[in-house]
């Protein structure tokens, strides 16, 4: 790429005439009941964040300041958790975080597949008039500079440019998988194959696209009404909007690395139960991939105040404590032992009670003589006084939902603490 392209200045025009726009309306299925009340991108990660705020902050720090979010599946945390921390961006610098959720503004029917999500709202982004729109999932976790894909777009004189990623082959059914000339512009691309296409090079891995686009507004208007008026359209943007494109214009493949090192970079669609824990599990190490430390990538989030964590003795002098942890604010350890285990905040845990290889969503109690072992506990559980989840997956199997990985999956509801309305 010539020198002139990665001039902050040039990258920063295109940020500055940027809309990103982030697709949060899916469920996400596959987490089971962690996202039966809540969509995917509120989904808590990491001990203080929630999967949203990775593609915000990398906006953000990007110098991409006008977003849409679009909702539609169980929004209500969603949206409460960006009205309360993301409300700081400045309007009159013409910088917002929009919530466009799904309201039959054109046709009397909810969001149907992504490019529809987008399209239903085209009458609010043709007033907001960007030059480029930069379609993002709202529940992928890694860090980006949007901005080098966007100068890449540029360079390229692309209509269309796609994010991409390696993936082993045995994964690849997930994706959408493309095929890259010498050229890098997209000769073939297909969502979700049976069969996915091994990358000619290295034929145990495939090219996934990773869901993240650069258009051209202009371009992007004319794809979606085209589609609109397509009888048998899914109205979306792997199944419809981006292969009918490769036939006829610049569509160009994006490979996404570390700016650094060169090698590609941290990214996880924390898609299942699995997954889930062992992408938060992952943070406890001394040195994890996701570095949420780095000074000069920060991850924004909301988090009410909260007093520090707190490591205390019980009546009967027994120490609280928790090694190879992390442990958010607010938390109280009294008189029990936490080991290989992320805390989430205002989390208690009481005496003779011991907790490991475990995530722990916010606002839990453990009550007293419990034994928790490698279980994913969600937000506002009261685990009652001597409970045992860990130790056999039988029993656990009759209350709860037991992953192929073995990780238990604690809800409220399967400890029948929910309100039910219905
Ligand atoms: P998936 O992630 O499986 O594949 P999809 O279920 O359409 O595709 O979700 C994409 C994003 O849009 C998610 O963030 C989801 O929450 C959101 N979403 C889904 N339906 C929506 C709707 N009706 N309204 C608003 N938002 C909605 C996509 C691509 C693949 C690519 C993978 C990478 O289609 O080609 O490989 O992402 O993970
Ligand atoms: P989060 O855990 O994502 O912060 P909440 O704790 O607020 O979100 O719960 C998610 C939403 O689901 C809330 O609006 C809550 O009232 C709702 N909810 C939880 N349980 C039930 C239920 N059994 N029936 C109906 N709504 C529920």
């Amino acid at each position: 790429m010539p020198e002139s392209m990665h001039a902050s200045r040039f990258v920063s025009r295109l940020t500055r005439h940027t809309l990103a726009l982030i697709l949060a309306g899916g469920r996400g299925t596959r987490l089971h009941n962690l996202t039966e009340w809540r969509a995917k991108p509120a989904v808590p990660f990491g001990g203080k964040f929630r999967i949203i705020d990775f593609p915000l902050s990398n906006c953000l720090n990007s110098g991409i300041r006008q977003i849409g979010v679009l909702t539609q599946y169980k929004a209500d945390s969603l949206i409460r958790h960006i009205q309360q921390g993301w409300g700081f961006l400045r309007a009159e610098l013409g910088e917002f975080v929009d919530i466009l959720p799904a309201q039959q503004r054109l046709q009397e029917a909810w969001y149907a597949g992504t490019a529809d999500a987008v399209y239903q709202n085209l009458d609010i982004f043709r007033q907001r008039d960007p030059e480029y729109i930069l379609i993002l999932a709202g529940d992928h976790v890694y860090k980006m500079d949007y901005g080098l894909m966007m100068a890449y777009h540029v360079e390229m004189q692309a209509d269309l440019t796609i994010g991409c990623m390696e993936v082993p082959l045995s994964e690849a059914k997930a994706f959408g998988v493309m095929h890259v000339g010498d050229d890098k512009r997209v000769s073939d691309f297909v969502e979700k194959p049976e069969n996915p296409p091994p990358m000619p090079n290295r034929p145990d891995h495939a090219l996934a696209s990773m869901g993240i686009y650069v258009f051209n507004t202009g371009f992007l208007f004319e794809q979606l009404i085209k589609d609109a008026d397509t009888p048998g359209s899914n109205h979306d943007f792997g199944k419809d909007i981006i292969p009918a494109a490769i036939q006829k214009y610049r569509v160009f493949a994006y490979p996404f690395r570390d700016v650094q090192s060169g090698v590609q970079a941290y990214w996880r669609d924390v898609g299942t139960v699995d997954a889930y824990w062992a992408s938060n599990m992952e943070l406890i190490g001394i040195d994890p991939e996701l570095n949420l430390y780095d000074k000069d990538w920060p991850i924004w989030t909301y988090q009410a105040q909260t007093p520090p964590a707190k490591f205390v003795f019980d009546d009967d002098d027994r120490r609280g404590m928790a090694v190879d942890s992390m442990v958010s604010g607010g938390c109280v350890i009294s008189g029990a032992e936490v080991r290989h285990s992320l805390l989430f905040s205002n989390v208690r845990v009481n005496s003779y009670s011991k907790v490991r290889d475990s995530v722990i969503l916010p606002d839990v109690n453990v009550g007293r003589h419990c034994r928790i072992t490698k279980a994913i506990i969600d937000k506002g559980c009261h685990i009652p006084p001597n409970t045992v989840i860990g130790e056999n997956p039988e029993e656990d199997r009759k209350r709860f939902y037991v992953s192929p990985g073995g990780v238990v999956l604690v809800t409220p509801d399967a400890l029948g603490q929910r309100l039910h309305f219905a």
